[in-house]
This record gives structure tokens, sequence and C-alpha cells, in this order.
């Protein structure tokens, strides 16, 4: 098993949900921690709980993954201390409405857009330099099963999960050659915040999305990540979906009952 520990890992989104359940998973086995999402608040109380919990070390990082310059700018900028980061969890993501494409609205398409898709990219451009120059490093991106799929209403939200799962089997292709590994995990419906972004705050709306089903949970996916950044050095774990057991694919979903 590759240990974590005093690998420096930097998290993408970790203010919430998956990317706050991965900030745990890997500081309780011995990561230090670079956790960026724009809310500084959640980000701060977090590193207290887990530098007090597991005796690790945490930077937090206030950054809108959409704003290139600042994006740079705090990823030139890191402490030596946290400059060798050697795990990249691609993780800050959001959806907005559900609307046909006709009656969509291009700010929502925009903000999806340059978070999920061009922020993915300035973080990695940004990372992957000092990966190969210390030639060591892991890239996993937080894909979807709306990368494999399209749902009504989905279209930019798939069409940019489509795009990152482009974008992760094209690093996989530029990198082939260095130890640097690439995954991609793919879930399904995962109970956070997200749906309650999407529908900006609608929570009775949200709580409809996990109706008479159980979804998966933020820790199912930690897990997942786990066991992808502990493979040994010769295994690169491609790619990883992950669906809830009531749901067969993005649009057949089994409402008879939470088991
Ligand atoms: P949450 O809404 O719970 O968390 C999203 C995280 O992304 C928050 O920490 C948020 O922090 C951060 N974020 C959003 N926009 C930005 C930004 N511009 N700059 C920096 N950070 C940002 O959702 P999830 O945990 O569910 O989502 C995490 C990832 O998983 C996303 O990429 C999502 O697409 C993907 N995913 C989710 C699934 C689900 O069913 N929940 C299923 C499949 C994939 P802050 O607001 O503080 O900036
Ligand atoms: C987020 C979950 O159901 O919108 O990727 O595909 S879903």
């Amino acid at each position: 098993m590759h240990s974590l520990k005093g690998q420096i890992a930097l998290i993408t989104g970790a203010s919430a949900g998956i990317g706050e359940a991965i900030a745990h998973s890997f500081a309780e086995h011995g990561a230090n921690l670079v956790l960026a999402a724009r809310r500084k608040d959640r980000l701060e109380a977090l590193a207290v709980e887990l530098e007090s919990r597991y005796g690790i070390a945490v930077h937090t990082l206030a950054l809108d993954v959409r704003r290139r310059e600042p994006v740079e700018a705090a990823l030139q900028g890191l402490p030596t201390h946290f400059a060798a980061i050697s795990l990249l969890v691609n993780n800050a993501g959001l959806g907005r409405g559900l609307d046909k494409l006709q009656d969509g609205n291009p700010d929502e398409w925009d903000e999806m857009l340059d978070t999920n898709v061009k922020g993915l990219l300035y973080v990695t451009r940004a990372v992957i330099p000092g990966m190969l120059q210390r030639d060591r490093g892991h890239v996993v991106n937080l894909g979807s099963v709306a990368g494999h799929e399209v749902y009504p209403g989905g279209n930019v939200y798939c069409a940019t999960k489509h795009a990152v799962r482009a974008l992760t089997q094209s690093l996989r292709i530029d990198l082939v050659g260095s130890p640097i590994r690439v995954s991609s995990i793919d879930p399904g419906m995962v109970e956070t915040e997200f749906s309650v972004v999407r529908f900006r705050g609608d929570q009775a709306r949200a709580n409809k999305v996990y109706d008479n089903m159980t979804p998966l949970t933020p820790a199912d996916i930690a897990d997942a990540v786990l066991y992808c950044v502990t493979r040994p050095a010769h295994m690169d774990v491609a790619e990883m979906i992950l669906m809830p057991t009531q749901q067969a694919s993005a649009t057949v979903v089994d409402r008879s009952g939470k088991r």
C-alpha cells in the first residue's frame, strides 16, 4: 500500500460535502492538507478540527477556482512546507438548475463551465509542473455519472462532466512516461449540498432528489478516493463509477423506499 503519511494533498471544494469527507479521510491517514474553497470560515473550522484530531498540518486557501490569476498566485505562493503537493483532488464543482437548454440561463452556464472545467484546468496547470519536477504525484478528478450519460435538464452540467472525463483521459496520455497517476471518481447521487446549490437554496426541492431511496454518502466517495491513492505505484485506477444500489443509471432510480 502507498502510504499517505507526510504527503501534501491539495483538495479543492473542501468546505463541504465530498471534499470535506476526503479531507477527513486523508488527514486520518497522515497527509498534510491544503484546503481550498471560497468559504474561508468553514475551511478554518475544519483545519482546527483536523489538526487537533489527527496531528497533521493544514493550510487553508480562500480561493475561487474560476479566477485564473488568483489561482496561479495562491499556488505559487504556498508556504514552503506546503508547496510540494503530491496529491491533487479536483473536487470543486456545482450544478445550476434543470432547465431545458432553450430556457436556460447563460450566466448559470458560465458558472458551471468556469468552475467545473476551467477551474479544474487552472488548478491542474498550476500543480502539475511541480509534480513533474519532483517525479511524484496523483491527480484525482471528481467526474460524475453525468460524464457518462445525460439526463433531462442536465445539458450544461452533463457537458461539463463529459469534459472532465475527456480531460482526465487526456491528462493521462500527456503524463505517460512519468510516475504521475490520474484517476476519475464518477459517482451517481450523493447527498451533499449539491442539490441545495443546484436549486439555489430550495431545501424542499433538494430533499426530493433523495426521496424514498438511499443515496451515497460523502464518506463513500472518500473511501473510493482513498483506495485510488493508496494503490502501489505501478497501479493507476483510471476510472471508478460509484452508484447507489437503488440507482441503475442517471435516470433509473428505485424509489420504493429507503434500503
Ligand atoms: P457541495 O455543494 O456539497 O460541495 C461543493 C464544493 O465545491 C464546496 O466546498 C464549494 O465551496 C466548492 N466550490 C464550488 N464552487 C467553487 C469555486 N468557484 N471555487 C472554489 N470552490 C468552489 O457538492 P458535492 O460535494 O456534492 O460536490 C463535489 C464534487 O462532486 C463536484 O464536482 C460535483 O460535481 C461532484 N459530484 C457530486 C455528486 C452528487 O450527487 N453530490 C455526484 C457526482 C459528482 P465554496 O462554496 O465554499 O466555494
Ligand atoms: C451530480 C449528480 O445526478 O446530477 O453529478 O448526475 S447528478
